[in-house]
């Protein structure tokens, strides 16, 4: 899915601003009509963004149901022609969409991007401006990603939706919910170009770059031409249905792509008509850089790469989820204050905006889809419960984890920031149908993009965990010191050597520590340090950092977590999770400098 740009034959409006908003405690709306209808109440809401901390009373921040936007967009007259979508960059998590009262689309999952054609139902010019209205549904339940439980406390039962109802859920993050990204009207020309996907590859033999990019349009042809970071052509193609509607091209001596050194070609494809005119016309900025595990090593351009950073969340004050221009433009320049160079997307598909920014700036991703709270556990961390069963995540779910994974590659294939697909964080990888459910996704993963290694986050100790051949990388979270043996420093690089020796010993094959992290109040002092204080914050790190320095097959360290987050209130989390290595609002904590002085040195190769 493409990215939607202004071309010479593209326009996008973006809709973004006040719309109006009301939410709907017992799902009344959809009886009453509100797709066309007056509503009983208007509050002014900011797109995009979380509509629960906007707001000031608890009803609407652990709201249970539907919510309704709404607004109105004029369109210019020359579009009427064209072909016009309405397209939503994520809508947590449900979404049902009318135009001017007739009903466009309907969309499940709140974190990657849905449009639909909505030229038949648009008013163009003198014809008037166009009502947008959009429900927006918050329940989670087994079949959707993450998943969740309503709960009805009330005395008469109570149903989703009714006041007494609860949303509970299993994952460590809160259950934001509304318009979190752009919602935009994008004009393009019919018949125009639909997507291109691209994949390089290093010719061994001489170390040029070699470019295969596949067209998918009904024109009869697309010229491609490449441009160098400077604006030069180095490479042109003519892709058409003879060839397979791709082409090859090929760049001798290219400038790779790498954090540090993030060179971004631009490729242009121009769809032609038969006569040769333009029909249509992308810009795709394009790093060129290969990846692959070899070994111990998982190789960058054919280099070792090592992975510096953070697992982070899209999360900030007032907006919530909502995506904010100046919230990610300040976090890559703290990780690059920080000597980071990767993030995970922990847990889910983030914007689109943000995957371009790290493109643009040098910064490595793991991209992760939202599988995540398919897990239990009891006090030893052992874990209990089956997840994958009829009734809970071996049904429905199944389908929706392998269509996220489907829509994530396709909408982020060409995006060279992306080193590696995390197909899930934390789950049940010891029970049998989990494993049959991780055979499934990882085999679309690859068929759908063989180009990058997989892994799956794993919490399950070697001795439970059965999804290791199905990685290239095993990726484990860690908190000994912390949720086990509290406070003990000591038992951190004791149990941490253990377990590393026992996944070699069952799998060969590189690890990367994909969480670790202590909780640290900031502006909370201890001498000597004790655990929430800032100082036993860097103690711990630097105990897991001195453990994991000693095992040349660990490829990376992730700390958990970029910065302060919200989460849903419990007696483990003092105003949410506080393991950021910033504050909420993006200072850092003592952290900070320590990981700065650690991963500088490492930078500068001098570990
Ligand atoms: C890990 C989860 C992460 C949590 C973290 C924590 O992957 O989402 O926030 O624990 O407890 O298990 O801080």
């Amino acid at each position: 899915m493409l990215y939607p740009i202004d071309t010479e034959t593209r326009s996008v409006l973006e809709l973004g601003g006040v719309w109006d908003f009301c939410p709907d405690a017992d799902g009344a709306g959809l009886k009453a009509h509100w797709e066309s209808e007056p509503w009983p109440a208007v509050f002014p809401m900011p797109v995009p963004a979380s509509y629960n901390d906007i707001m000031t009373d608890a009803h609407m921040r652990d709201h249970v149901g539907p919510v309704w936007y709404r607004r109105t967009v004029c369109c210019p007259e020359t579009w009427r022609s064209q072909q016009v979508r309405l397209r939503f960059g994520a809508a947590a998590h449900h979404a049902l969409v009318w135009v001017n009262g007739r009903l466009l689309c309907s969309h499940q999952g709140g974190f990657l991007p849905f449009e639909a054609e909505a030229t038949p139902l648009l008013k163009f010019g003198p014809d008037g401006a166009n009502t947008i209205v959009v429900l927006i549904d918050n329940i989670l339940d087994w079949t959707t990603l993450p998943p969740g439980e309503v709960r009805c406390a009330g005395m008469d039962g109570g149903a989703p939706g009714a006041a007494r109802a609860r949303q509970d859920y299993f994952h460590d993050f809160f259950n934001y919910a509304g318009l979190h990204r752009p919602v935009r009207l994008v004009m393009q020309p019919r018949l125009g170009i639909e997507d291109i996907r691209t994949r390089v590859s290093r010719d061994m033999d001489d170390g040029a770059a070699r470019l295969w990019v596949e067209t998918v349009t009904p024109a009869p042809a697309c010229r491609v031409t490449l441009a160098d970071p400077r604006g030069h052509t180095v490479a042109e193609g003519l892709s058409h249905p003879a060839a397979g509607h791709a082409c090859e091209l090929r760049v001798a001596a290219p400038q790779w792509w790498s954090p540090g050194a993030p060179a971004l070609y631009e490729l242009k494809v121009e769809a032609l008509d038969a006569d040769g005119a333009l029909r249509d016309c992308y810009r795709l900025p394009l790093g060129l850089r290969t990846v692959r595990v070899d070994g111990d090593c998982f190789l960058l351009n054919e280099r070792p790469f090592y992975f510096r950073g953070f697992g982070r969340h899209e999360d900030a004050d007032l907006r919530g989820k909502g995506h904010d221009d100046a919230v990610n433009v300040r976090d890559i320049n703290l990780l690059k204050w920080v000597g980071a160079n990767s993030v995970r997307t922990s847990h889910y598909p983030y914007a689109e905006e943000f995957l371009r920014l790290a493109d643009r700036e040098g910064i490595a991703v793991i991209g992760e889809c939202p599988a995540v709270g398919l897990y239990r556990f009891d006090e030893q961390e052992n874990p209990v419960t089956p997840i994958f069963t009829d009734e809970k995540a071996g049904g429905e779910l199944r389908r929706h984890h392998l269509d996220t994974v489907r829509d994530m590659i396709n909408r982020d294939r060409n995006h060279a920031c992306i080193l590696m697909w995390s197909l899930g964080n934390e789950t049940a990888t010891h029970e049998d149908a989990g494993v049959e459910h991780f055979t499934a996704v990882a085999r679309l993963a690859r068929a759908l993009d063989p180009s990058r290694p997989l892994t799956i986050v794993e919490c399950n100790y070697p001795r439970h965990s059965r999804i290791g051949g199905l990685v290239d990388v095993i990726a484990i979270n860690r908190y000994y010191g912390w949720y086990l043996d509290c406070g003990d420093l000591a038992a951190i690089a004791e149990k941490f050597h253990a377990e590393i020796g026992e996944w070699r010993r069952r799998w060969k094959k590189p690890m990367l520590l994909s969480e670790y992290g202590a909780d640290a109040v900031a502006g909370l002092h201890k001498l000597p340090s004790a655990m929430f204080s800032e100082e036993f914050q860097v103690d711990y790190l630097k105990a897991f950092n001195r453990a994991l320095d000693a095992h040349s097959f660990i490829i990376g360290e992730h700390v958990w977590v970029f910065a302060d987050f919200a989460t849903k209130q419990g007696i483990t989390r003092i105003d949410g999770n506080r393991k950021g290595v910033f504050t909420r609002q993006r200072q850092p904590k003592a952290a900070a400098f320590y990981l700065k002085e650690r991963w500088e040195r490492m930078r500068a190769g001098k570990t």
